[in-house]
This record gives C-alpha cells, sequence and structure tokens, in this order.
C-alpha cells in the first residue's frame, strides 16, 4: 500500500456528471469500486454518477474506456461518459485522427468525433435486440421484446428492451413527469426478468422526432441524462412506430440528437460534454 496524489477532473454531459482519470500509466483502474463510491458520493466525496478510466491499449493511438457506476458495479459503455471523455482528452492534448477518438469499450469499438461546434458525436454502433443479448427472459432467447407485458406489483406495462451493449427496457408513457420514478425505477432495475439488471427509459412522445425521457439508471439511479438510454429509446420507437430515425431526445439535462443510420444501422449520438473543475485526491492505493 503507498500513498499517491491522483489527478482527477470533474465533467457532465447533459448533467449527467463524471470523475475523469488519466490512467494510461496503469494497466488496472487506480481506483478500486469501493473508492469509486466513496468518491461519487455527493455528500462525503466529490459528486458524480460514475467514475471514468481512460487507459492505454497496447498500441499507439489505442485507447479503452473502463467506467464504475456510483454503487461500485462496471457497465459495458457510457453515452454521456464517452463524449465527456473525448473533451477530456482534447483537454489533455491527445492527438486525434481527423478530429476522432477511437475508444475501446466493454459494448466494443466506439468512434468518437470532436464538431467545429464544441458538440461531440458519438457512433455507438449497432442497438442489439435478441433477449439474450439484453440479456432478459421476457422471450425466447433468440426473440425481440417489442412491446411486450411486463408485470410490477400487479400492474402491466408495456416494454420493449434493446442492448446498447448495456440493457435497457423502455415502456412509452403518457406523462413522463408523473411518473414516481424512484419507486417505480428500482422495481424494473432488480426485476428477475433481467438477469443483469437494467437501466429504465419512460418515454413521451411528443411528436415523432420529440420524445421526452425520464431515466432510472442500473447502478446510479435518477440521473439527468443518459446517452445509451437515449439512443435505446429511438430504437424502441422506431420499432413500435412512434418515432422517426433521427429524433431529438428532450432529457432533465438537455436535449440529445439522435440518428438510427438505414444504411450501416448505426446510432449515432450528438451532445455537449463540459468541464467543470478539476482537482487532486489523495489515497491509500492498492495498484500503483
Ligand atoms: O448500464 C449502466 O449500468 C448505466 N448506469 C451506465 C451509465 C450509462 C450512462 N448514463 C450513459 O449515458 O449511457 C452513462
Amino acid at each position: 500500500m503507498t500513498s499517491q496524489t491522483i489527478a482527477f477532473s470533474k465533467y457532465h454531459g447533459l448533467g449527467n456528471d463524471f470523475i475523469l482519470i488519466d490512467n494510461c500509466s496503469s494497466k488496472e483502474p487506480y481506483l478500486s469500486p469501493q473508492l469509486a463510491i466513496k468518491y461519487c458520493d455527493r455528500h462525503f466525496g466529490i459528486g458524480a454518477d460514475g467514475v471514468i478510466f481512460l487507459l492505454s491499449d497496447g498500441a499507439q493511438d489505442s485507447y479503452r474506456m473502463r467506467i464504475y457506476n456510483s454503487d461500485g458495479s462496471e457497465p459495458e459503455m457510457c453515452g454521456n461518459g464517452i463524449r465527456c471523455l473525448a473533451k477530456f482528452m482534447q483537454d489533455l492534448e491527445i492527438p486525434t485522427i481527423e478530429n476522432q477518438y477511437f475508444l475501446q469499450t466493454g459494448a466494443g469499438l466506439m468512434v468518437v468525433k470532436l464538431n467545429a461546434d464544441g458538440q461531440v458525436t458519438v457512433d455507438m454502433g449497432e442497438p442489439r435486440l435478441l433477449a439474450q443479448e439484453i440479456p432478459t427472459t421476457l422471450a425466447d432467447r433468440d426473440q425481440k421484446v417489442i412491446n411486450q407485458p411486463l408485470e410490477i406489483d400487479g400492474q402491466i406495462w408495456n416494454v420493449t428492451t434493446v442492448s446498447m451493449g448495456n440493457p435497457h427496457c423502455i415502456t412509452f408513457v403518457a406523462d413522463a413527469d408523473r411518473i414516481p420514478l424512484a419507486e417505480l425505477g428500482i422495481k424494473f432495475e432488480h426485476h428477475p426478468v433481467f438477469p443483469k439488471r437494467t437501466n429504465t427509459e419512460f418515454i413521451e412522445v411528443v411528436s415523432s422526432s420529440y420524445i421526452k425521457m425520464r431515466v432510472w439508471e442500473r447502478g446510479a439511479g435518477a440521473t439527468l441524462a443518459c446517452g445509451t438510454g437515449a439512443c435505446a429509446s429511438v430504437v424502441a420507437g422506431v420499432l413500435n412506430g412512434k418515432c422517426d430515425r433521427v429524433c431529438t431526445v428532450n432529457l432533465p439535462g438537455g436535449d440529445l440528437q439522435i440518428h438510427w443510420d438505414t444504411t450501416t444501422n448505426h446510432i449515432f449520438m450528438t451532445g455537449t460534454a463540459e468541464r467543470v473543475f478539476t482537482g487532486t485526491i489523495s489515497e491509500q492505493l492498492s495498484v500503483s
């Protein structure tokens, strides 16, 4: 055990906030999941929805993102977080390739582009729809779950499930603001039909090109925005005939532009990412 000082930066994407750490000199994250929980705490720590580590991936110009949720669990992917990571890399003066960074994640390779207007566009890859890919037991392994009933405390919710590398359960509602998010979200998250738990999105369709989303995140609870959730919700909207493939998603923290491209089947997400502050933490670390 050695005492070490670690530099961090705090960023947010539409109020979905993260502690970012340049972890390139080590193969493993500097912080354990336990320390991530501590630093994400809004009263006893820095305060964030998650901690993101920038790791090198062996080869030159090749990087990897790892993330811990505020409960210490490790998701495969994070849409708002990866936009923040791109801004962080830009601030670290890591050279781009034609304004792009190539980042490995638990959900595969993501291409992140820094736009001239300061926004960030992420090629999130293809959505995965089969029950085994979510994963969910709501249908047979190689079937899709589109508008299927899910029972919670005797009430039926018609849900569509989509994986953006991480699991999402989407339900369309008449008024997103009236959903008791915390009370319901936790029940979706831990429902036995989702063996890896799930993120849950409540979607109000304002028009076919503008939807309103309230999200309960696996391992992080109610957050102001969720990038993978916005992508998954547009996919669910298209599959249910409610949304266009080019759609704005309104979240409590602001808007995200989503485009599900017909030719490539890839989903492109565009939105802001901003630095809030930088600082250092001192910790007794087991990894150096
Ligand atoms: O899948 C999960 O456990 C999510 N809580 C990960 C974080 C997703 C995120 N909000 C996003 O923007 O995709 C960061």
